[in-house]
């Protein structure tokens, strides 16, 4: 059982085959990183501008922690991993657990989601207004080419 979770596991982290003759996917040069998918999200006062508040965060973490937690005052790391994955997309999305974890009780409450989510939001807040917009939860790479095999020193 646990061999076969683990085969389960190696074929998920495998990246596709390359195809023959296909190109190779261009390199995502302006992403979102799955915290900057949640806050985008949470512009719930209807009016349109796509913009983020403090106010409209804190109520958006509340509600998506109550969803998980069913009333109780935490989660475990299984259930925060339910909560990443439902609204990061992926259970091992960042923040993980353990950054978000800050007592280190194993459990987490909405107070520390919310103290670590106020830190990405500092983060994501450039021009440091307040608000989020779209343009500050894109996060621009720069393009480096993969390094062709074989040329390693
Ligand atoms: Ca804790
Ligand atoms: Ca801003």
């Amino acid at each position: 059982m646990m061999l076969l979770a683990a085969l389960l596991f190696a074929a998920v982290q495998q990246p596709a085959p390359p195809v023959p003759g296909a190109q190779p996917q261009p390199f995502a040069s302006i992403v979102a990183e799955p915290a900057a998918l949640l806050i985008a999200a949470c512009d719930e006062d209807g009016d349109g501008d796509a913009v983020v508040t403090r106010v409209e965060l804190h109520a958006c973490l509340a509600r998506s922690f109550a969803g998980v937690a069913q009333g109780k005052p935490d989660i475990g790391y299984i259930g925060y991993g339910d909560w990443a994955l439902r609204w990061l997309g992926d259970a091992n999305a960042l923040p993980s657990q353990y950054g978000v974890d800050t007592d280190n009780d194993d459990r987490i409450t909405l107070a520390e989601l919310t103290t670590e989510f106020d830190r990405l939001f500092d983060r994501y807040d450039v021009d440091k207004n307040g608000t989020l917009t779209r343009a500050e939860l894109l996060t621009i790479r720069s393009a480096i080419p993969p390094r062709p095999p074989g040329k390693r020193k």
